[in-house]
């Protein structure tokens, strides 16, 4: 087992469709990475089994009660006690391709789910180690944003995408965005796929990737084009591209 994700949730069935299909469900069938759930109801001792209460000070909602998560994490802790937790959340460090890179190279994930209004502040003074969101929106909880982690963060394990096919090949590697991706038919009622990709001229249609990338991050992500390294060859061809009617 390269990895492990270990979910502290109230929604553990949330879980079973999105990783059991297609690569993530591949990677788990061949025991690439590992990804269990936690149900943080399981570790309440009351008999209803509340996990919410309302907050101190007053205030619209619930919040998370300290006690069943305090248990949950001290019983996944106490078979792997370097493991990290990790809080998703707004107010968190933004998930980007280069942190994902990080956490892939951890032997083991905690990811705690918060629902409602979120958890007990001594949650995250007692046990997170890092808190981390996936963009400036507001989820229904962190389920949604557990997944989103372990998807790219997966995707950086070695062998999870395929023998020859690295994590570092796509979009963000360099700051690019990706070129246009054609297949069959040609032409779809009218509209044809660019001529220079069925020209058999690999060096012109090397070119025109690399000009068709470069014209879209500097139309759609400007901010990415700024970090991008850029060669010689490439700001000749954006400066082209800002000359001619293209840049559209
Ligand atoms: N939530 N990135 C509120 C998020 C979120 C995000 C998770 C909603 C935590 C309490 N998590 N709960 N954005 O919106 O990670």
């Amino acid at each position: 087992m390269r990895m492990r994700f270990d979910v502290l949730t109230l929604f553990p069935d949330m879980f079973s469709s999105p990783l059991r299909e297609s690569i993530l469900g591949k990677a788990v069938e061949r025991e690439l990475i590992q990804i269990r759930t936690i149900n943080i109801r399981d570790f309440t001792l009351d008999k209803h089994q509340v996990v919410d209460d309302t907050p101190y000070g007053g205030g619209q909602g619930m919040v998370m009660k300290v006690e069943p998560i305090a248990r949950a994490i001290e019983s996944v802790k106490s078979q792997s006690p370097s493991a990290r937790i990790i809080y998703l959340t707004p107010q968190g460090k933004p998930l980007s391709q280069d942190l994902a890179r990080r956490l892939s190279t951890q032997p083991h994930l905690i990811l705690l789910c918060g629902r409602y209004e979120g958890v007990d502040e001594r949650v995250k003074e007692l046990y997170v180690d890092e808190e981390i969101s996936i963009g400036d929106y507001v989820l229904t909880g962190g389920e949604l944003a557990a997944m989103v982690l372990i998807d790219a963060v997966s995707r950086f394990i070695p062998g999870v995408l395929g023998c020859d096919r690295s994590a570092e090949e796509d979009s963000f590697f360099d700051f690019l965005l990706e070129y246009p991706q054609y297949t069959r038919p040609f032409n779809f009622r009218g509209s044809c796929v660019p001529e220079v990709l069925v020209s058999g001229n690999h060096s012109a249609i090397s070119l025109w990737r690399r000009r068709e990338a470069l014209r879209r991050t500097s139309l759609r992500r400007p901010d990415l084009l700024a970090r991008a390294n850029l060669s010689e060859e490439d700001k000749r061809l954006l400066e082209e591209i800002l000359n001619s009617s293209d840049h559209c």
